[in-house]
């Protein structure tokens, strides 16, 4: 089953929008396997984040993502990846489409709520980097099968 790390980022733990992004992942139809909420480590912000090393933005985002706790979890399901990132938006808040979390809540791309994993193979790399293997709980739910095909 695809999955994707989440991550409710400082700004929408502090603003209390832990239990809205979960939300509009629940009723979307994923199922949660994981959560944890956490203070993030200079060394996994790091790591997380390494591809944007170098960046204009990279100080300011290790800055801003170790600022204060986040709410770190991973869901899964028939499409995940792409489902997650349409109900978080795009980056850039006044790109991201209307209904989406970042349109609906955020303004500024430095302060945009979430993180998602953008590919089904960062999906994995990102959720082993997050979390120990038996984090994980491999459960199902009677509904399963009225929002899985297969
Ligand atoms: P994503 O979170 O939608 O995958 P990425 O391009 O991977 O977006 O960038 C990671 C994070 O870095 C963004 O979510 C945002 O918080 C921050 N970021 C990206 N571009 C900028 C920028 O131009 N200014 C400030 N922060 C940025
Ligand atoms: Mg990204």
């Amino acid at each position: 089953m695809e999955q994707s790390l989440v991550l409710v980022k400082p700004d929408g733990v502090q603003r209390g929008l832990i239990g809205e992004v979960i939300s509009r992942l629940e009723r979307r139809g994923l199922r949660l396997v994981a959560a944890k909420f956490s203070q993030v480590s200079q060394e996994l912000a790091e790591t997380h984040y390494a591809i944007h090393q170098g960046k204009p933005f990279y100080e300011g985002l290790i800055k801003y993502i170790t600022s204060a706790p986040v709410m770190a979890m991973v869901w899964e399901g028939p499409n995940a990846v792409a489902a997650i990132r349409q109900t978080m938006g795009a980056t850039r808040p006044t790109e991201a489409a209307p209904g989406s979390l970042r349109h609906d809540f955020a303004l500024e791309v430095g302060r945009n709520l979430t993180h998602a994993s953008d590919t089904v193979e960062n999906g994995g790399k990102e959720v082993a980097l997050w979390f120990k293997p038996q984090e994980l709980v491999s459960w199902g739910r009677d509904a399963d099968k009225w929002i899985f095909e297969k």
